[in-house]
């Protein structure tokens, strides 16, 4: 298998959270495990754990190209683009992301939807955070339909 093809996969998962997001799959609703309207960065980070179990797909403790499912692969591998992401989160470059390197891994959407930096999600910016997903998927759909 080539390095590409590795790159390409660990990319597809890992760019899996990112797009839940812009289809409004509330990542942050689902991190909020007390349910009191407020996103921790613990909690954030927590919730990652659950996360890696679900992409780790033959629970061998490692995210790579061998858990893409065959569909999906054939559907994106040749799309090609960079693979930035996979690269983010496999800190030992070994093409492969394990938990730790996952759960550990960059928090760009938390940082992103944490306008006062004080590593809390209150609900304005929650909401704000779903506004702008809401807004990146419109244009998503509409880049679509062009
Ligand atoms: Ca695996
Ligand atoms: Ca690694
Ligand atoms: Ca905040």
């Amino acid at each position: 298998m080539s390095r590409t093809f590795v790159s390409a996969a660990l990319l597809i998962l890992l760019s899996t959270p990112a797009l839940a997001q812009v289809r409004g799959e509330g990542v942050f609703e689902r991190s909020d495990v007390d349910k009191d309207g407020n996103v921790t960065r613990e909690e954030f980070i927590a919730a990652r754990g659950d996360h890696f179990a679900k992409l780790d797909r033959n629970s061998d403790g490692y995210i790579d190209s061998s858990d893409v499912p065959e569909r999906l692969a054939k559907r994106r591998q040749l799309k090609g683009g960079n693979d930035a992401m996979g690269a983010q989160f496999d800190a030992d470059g070994d093409k492969k992301v394990s938990k730790e390197e996952f759960v550990n891994g960059p928090t760009k959407l938390f940082d992103r939807a944490d306008a006062n930096k004080d590593n809390v999600l209150d609900s304005t910016e929650l909401a704000a955070a779903k506004e702008a997903a809401k807004a990146a998927g419109d244009n998503w759909r509409n880049r679509k339909r062009q």
